[in-house]
């Protein structure tokens, strides 16, 4: 997909992957790119706004956790904005194994409410002209950081619901893929709980073996956007770009 003149919806947009993806999707001058985060960064807001004159940058606060009904009031002043949105990124996500409802809720539930709001907009049974969602996932939904297993189980659960919505698209009109990054350098690996502290030292033991950078991530989640795959899996790990191959022990059959 050509992002030249696309209208681009990005949940947490402001994060550490996130800001370094805006910058990069700043570059392929889109007609609009609408940043929905829970906190506002204003400086780092003014600086997409300035990089690129033929970009519109706008930010709106949203916590992914507020009901479906909220999420579809916010979606409809930006429909009556923007006229038309072509690619939604769900990249929302807290590490913290202590917070057990809240991780499910905003990494998980929080994603699939997002998408179930957009889907008013978007599904073409109802009329919409479909679109894409880009899910940021993680490489522990195909393996768990097992000393952190709500945190993966919650990745677990939006690379499933991800798979599942790419085999919707024609009912739905709605194309999905997940970007699944590797151990990036941002805050959320710094420090961070286990469940039930079952190992202390586990963002230093992580630290101590080969990582990526922000940066490094940004670049080939645009990459990844650009193939537009339905049903993709991208792992971006150690600054590489690598389609997953996804093993099939089972088939419903219908
Ligand atoms: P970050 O903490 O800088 O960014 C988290 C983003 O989520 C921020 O923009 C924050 O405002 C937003 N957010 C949190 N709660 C929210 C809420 N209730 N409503 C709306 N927005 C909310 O961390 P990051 O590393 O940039 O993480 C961005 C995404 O990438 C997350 O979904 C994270 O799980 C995922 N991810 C990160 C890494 C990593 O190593 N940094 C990896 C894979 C996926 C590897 C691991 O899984 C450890």
């Amino acid at each position: 997909m050509d992002l030249t003149n696309k209208n681009i919806i990005f949940v947490a947009g402001l994060g550490g992957i996130g800001l370094d993806t805006s910058r990069e999707l700043v570059k392929r001058s889109p007609k609009n790119l609408v940043i929905l985060d829970r906190v506002d960064n204003p400086v780092a807001v003014a600086e997409l706004k300035a990089m690129n004159p033929k970009v519109t940058v706008t930010y709106y606060p949203y916590d992914v956790t507020v009901p479906v009904v909220e999420t579809v009031k916010l979606l409809k002043t930006i429909f009556a904005k923007v006229k038309t949105v072509d690619v939604l990124i769900n990249g929302a996500g807290i590490l913290d194994d202590h917070q057990i409802e809240r991780t499910i809720a905003i990494n998980f539930t929080g994603l699939v409410n997002t998408t179930t709001a957009m889907m008013e907009f978007w599904d073409k049974r109802k009329g919409g002209p479909g679109g894409v969602v880009v899910n940021i996932c993680s490489v522990t939904g195909f393996n768990a950081i097992y000393q952190v297993p709500v945190y993966s189980a919650s990745k677990a659960a939006v690379v499933s619901f991800t798979m599942s919505m790419a085999k919707l698209a024609h009912i739905t009109g709605v194309t999905a893929f997940s970007v699944n990054p590797g151990i990036t350098k941002t805050t959320l690996v710094h420090k961070f709980n286990s469940w039930l502290d079952v190992e202390p030292r586990v963002a230093e033991l992580l630290l101590e073996h080969p990582t990526q950078t922000t940066q490094q991530c940004a670049q080939n989640f645009v990459k990844a956007i650009e193939a537009n795959k339905n049903g993709a899996v991208w792992k971006l790990d150690l600054g590489r770009l690598d389609l997953v191959e996804w093993t099939k022990h089972w088939d419903s059959g219908i």
